[in-house]
């Protein structure tokens, strides 16, 4: 295989071009080479545990794009760390009671590990606590002062005098003025989106006392955004800069493009860089005292200071200032990769602070992704709808590859998707068993058949093998071709498909009925499923890197590097071959139903301070009037009701629907009804769930229950005088 990878004229975003030239009119510009890249992954807010949203929305794409990058021989440098600052942290430790410092070690430590054992494998994972980053972004901060980058207002802020704080972002409260969503924080409403500052709020409380207010002067360091809005607007939707063609607004996804252009529409405004609060960056400048850095002022500072951290680690004597090319070289390419979320600040404010300090490049690109939801709704770290990686790891221990491939298959690229557990089961069974797994097996198997282990010595080859190669020469360079483009999920799809060819090319020539009339046939045949599988462990490595790695030993091979995905020499004749193994193994139902079952039963609900809501429902795609009519409603009436046993969150409940047996239904509502509140309650029943067993109970049905956007669940029930058993519909 020619390597687009070792031709220096290629950029590697675009393996099949020269040089990209952009630009509409008469001038058409030549992009910048690309020597290397750096790539930063969100830093989590150390305040919780890491979930699949997390790992779909910002660190599996990153993870990929880098694995494949490196097996391409591209110079890469990959950074995160914990976002350690902020409101995020100080309201959680205000919760738990503890101190921000024992919040931020203990989900530092936490997070670090479960990235590692996920395998994503950044070179540091950083904290934005440490002295390096407190010196980097007061060095930043200093330089932005000096070029006069900053405005200094003194002003009326609201301050809660019980707290004795003056109240920022989260810490204040209020109704929104776009939407009226009585809960909209300082800085953004969660419900329409807008930002906000806290004076824009109606009715404002804070959310440390929820006490009202009282404005005090304080004085802070305001980023004029608006004098910079005529470059950045340029500079997003053009790629220029300073004469310079930056980036490509093509390949920006229209998502990323219509956020921004969406903030710049509405002009941008005037932003504080600086807070009152004794969590974070101290302010280093005389008159500041008590205040601290904005934390999305030194939390994309935290990239660098991370470089710097590993320029540091990895230095040869003298070469700690290598960090440098990594964010101010003109051929170097700096992506983000972030959720949706943080697209305001990648795309704009840090950029902005990146040309005002000066000598910084600026990302090229911002591959953020939309959200991932879970089961039908919203993931939420304060309800607990979640899959927690930790404890995913714990009950799959050796099954990170399976949840690799099922998101990675489901990447919220353009828009929202899904995670199911029956999906994951699905996937499992159905790809990478059927598909991967059942082919390397066969291969093994006959080879330890035929050859006891070792490899054939092939002789020739016919027609069916020239299609083969034919056919497999292309997916390397596809495979990467969508990686470069950010489409992972077509990516993965590609790389399944070379171990669909393997299937289909052992299944077409049938070895094991030409073993006695052809074996020299047969040993070609299989020498060829060989060279696939170690193929295959190529295109598969960003991936699944677990199991590229099982593959690789059951081969006998060492690292690989893309381009021996189609080396004709990679398996040796007469080297030994490891012992059939099942890479993947199939999930039972039995496995997958307590998943789904613990997902419900350890849901809760929003705190009741108020100061958490439940988001609203994600948004299911329609259905027909068929799908309606399977669900089987029935009124009915809780005619006992008792707790179960070691399980808090659930009652079962006996319901007369009208038939001769009242129904016995286990329901998650015991943390907010007692059974005593519930019996003689008239409910609406779904009759015709499959019937299944919780905590021993088996439940025949499912309460209909409506939630409110406090995450208080409330009985949805027919009007007076409906007998038990009506049909509703
Ligand atoms: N910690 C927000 C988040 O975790 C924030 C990202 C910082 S990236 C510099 O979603
Ligand atoms: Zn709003």
């Amino acid at each position: 295989m020619k390597d687009p990878a070792r031709d220096p004229r290629r950029t590697h975003a675009r393996p099949r071009r020269q040089v990209r030239t952009v630009g509409a009119g008469t001038f058409a510009r030549r992009m910048r080479p690309v020597a290397r890249t750096t790539v930063t992954a969100a830093l989590p807010y150390a305040n919780g545990p890491l979930h699949i949203g997390h790992i779909a929305g910002a660190y599996l794409p990153a993870d990929i794009y880098v694995r494949c990058l490196r097996a391409r021989g591209k110079e890469v440098l990959f950074v995160c760390g914990s976002d350690e600052h902020g409101a995020a942290i100080t309201l959680r430790a205000l919760k738990e009671g503890v101190t921000p410092r024992a919040i931020v070690d203990k989900y530092h430590a936490l997070m670090g590990k479960a990235f590692q054992e996920f395998g994503i494998h950044f070179d540091i994972y950083h904290r934005t606590s440490s002295d390096l980053h407190r010196a980097t972004s007061q060095e930043f901060f200093l330089q932005l002062d000096r070029n006069g980058a900053f405005t200094e207002q003194e002003e009326q802020q609201y301050f809660d005098e019980e707290a004795r704080q003056f109240l920022a972002d989260r810490y204040i409260k209020g109704t929104c003025p776009n939407c009226g969503n009585p809960d909209a924080y300082g800085d953004q409403c969660e419900k329409c989106g807008t930002a906000l500052s806290p004076k824009d709020l109606k009715e404002p409380r804070s959310t440390l006392s929820g006490s009202k207010p009282v404005l005090r002067s304080t004085k802070h360091w305001y980023l004029p955004m608006d004098r910079s809005q005529a470059w950045m607007e340029q500079w997003i939707n053009t790629g220029m800069l300073d004469g310079v063609q930056q980036h490509d607004a093509g390949e920006w996804k229209p998502q990323v493009l219509g956020q921004c252009n969406s903030w710049l529409k509405d002009g941008l405004r005037p932003r504080a860089m600086t807070r009152d609060l004794d969590w974070g960056v101290p302010v280093p400048l005389p008159g500041a005292d008590g205040k601290v850095l904005y934390v999305w002022l030194d939390a994309p500072i935290g990239y660098i200071s991370a470089t710097k951290q590993w320029a540091q680690d990895h230095a040869s004597a003298g070469s700690a200032s290598d960090w440098e090319k990594w964010w101010k070289s003109d051929d170097t390419r700096l992506l983000h990769f972030i959720g949706k979320d943080n697209i305001v600040f990648h795309c704009i404010i840090f950029p902005m602070l990146l040309k005002l300090h000066g000598g910084y490049i600026l990302p090229q690109n911002v591959p953020a992704n939309e959200f991932l939801n879970l089961e039908g709704q919203k993931l939420s770290t304060s309800r607990n709808w979640a899959v927690w990686l930790h404890e995913y790891m714990e009950r799959w221990p050796g099954r990170q590859d399976e949840l690799r491939y099922c998101l990675g298959s489901i990447l919220p690229e353009f828009k929202d998707s899904e995670f199911k557990w029956k999906d994951f089961q699905e996937k499992n069974n159905s790809e990478l068993v059927s598909i991967i797994g059942n082919f390397v097996q066969r291969v093994f198997v006959l080879c330890h058949k035929y050859y006891d282990g070792r490899v054939p010595e092939p002789v020739g080859g016919d027609e069916s093998d020239v299609v083969l190669w034919a056919g497999l020469s292309a997916m390397p360079d596809r495979v990467a071709a969508e990686v470069d483009r950010f489409r992972f999920r077509d990516a993965l799809a590609n790389a399944i498909d070379v171990a669909r060819m393997g299937n289909k090319y052992l299944s077409d020539n049938e070895p094991w009925k030409l073993e006695r009339t052809d074996p020299a046939r047969v040993r070609t045949i299989l020498y060829n499923c060989l060279r696939i599988v170690g193929g295959l462990s190529v295109v598969l490595e960003p991936f699944l890197p677990f199991t590229a790695q099982r593959m690789r030993t059951m081969l006998g091979l060492g690292e690989l590097k893309w381009e021996d995905a189609l080396r004709a020499d990679l398996i040796r004749p007469g080297s030994p071959l490891a012992k059939p193994e099942h890479l993947f193994k199939p999930i039972t139902d039995a496995e997958i139903q307590p998943e789904i079952d613990r997902l419900h039963a350890t849901r809760t609900t929003a705190p009741s301070t108020g100061t958490l809501t439940a988001p609203p429902p994600a948004s299911k795609p329609d259905i027909g009037f068929d799908d309606f009519a399977k669900l089987n409603l029935r009124t009915g009436t809780i005619v006992a009701a008792e707790k179960i046993p070691k399980a808090d969150k659930l009652l079962k409940l006996t319901i007369d629907i009208g038939e001769p047996m009242p129904r016995t239904v286990v329901s998650g509502i015991a943390q907010h009804y007692s059974p005593e509140q519930v019996v003689g309650q008239a409910v609406v029943l779904v009759a015709n769930l499959a019937p299944r067993k919780m905590r021993g109970v088996e439940s025949q049905g499912m309460v209909l229950m409506a939630e409110d956007a406090t995450g208080r669940l409330v009985f949805v029930r027919p009007e007076n005088g409906v007998d038990p058993g009506s049909e509703v519909r």
